[in-house]
């Protein structure tokens, strides 16, 4: 079985005025789209066992370049869909503060530090809030690379690939980033990636 697309976890309008309907129809139907249909393209689809995120997830950890590339990018576009929420934004709250506050000091150096990663991450890529042993980090990777490459846990990513605040906020991608800490991060599914990574 091929990979299919998955659903965005909301309405195309939902995080409007912060990311707009066409934002979401060209990123999720064209870009999200085009990565699962290159992916399919490049693996034996003959066989079961290229469904689910599990088998993403081999796939990624097994291979390098193109299909790398692709099958990290659908898994990258789909965890990014659910870090966001109409809604969002605010600050996280439990088990998931205590670890922000005790591995950046506060949640204020954590807006900080993942910020400067998003708007200095040179070229296309993505910035993470991961889990790499006990500790909170925030790393950048370039064009499709991920922290499940590098033995980390995802827990938060923004996507910074110009086609992913282009039409909303054309050239200023650090109102984009401030925007989805402020406006969109769903942090409770943050809280359960940190629970399931603890
Ligand atoms: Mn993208």
């Amino acid at each position: 079985m091929p990979f299919s697309l998955p659903d965005l976890p909301y309405s195309k309008d939902a995080l409007e005025p912060f990311l707009s309907a066409e934002t979401l129809e060209y990123h999720h139907e064209k870009h999200h789209n085009a990565y699962v249909t290159n992916l399919n393209g490049l693996i034996d689809n003959s066989a079961p066992g290229n469904e689910s995120m599990q088998d993403l997830e081999r796939i990624i950890l097994s291979s390098e370049g193109p299909v790398f590339n692709n099958a990290a990018q659908v898994w990258n576009h789909t965890f990014y869909w659910k870090c966001m929420k109409r809604g969002g934004g605010g600050t996280p709250t439990g088990e998931l503060a205590k670890a922000i506050e005790s591995s950046f000091g506060s949640f204020e150096e954590f807006v900080k530090e993942f910020t400067a990663a998003a708007v200095s991450q040179f070229g296309s890529g993505w910035a993470w809030l991961v889990k790499e042993g006990r500790d909170l980090k925030v790393v950048k990777t370039g064009n499709a690379d991920l922290p499940l490459k590098h033995g980390q846990a995802a827990l938060l990513t923004v996507d910074v690939w110009e086609h992913a605040y282009y039409i909303d906020y054309r050239n200023l991608r650090p109102k984009y980033v401030e925007t989805f800490l402020a406006d969109l991060v769903d942090w409770d599914f943050v809280a359960a990636n940190y629970a399931a990574a603890t």
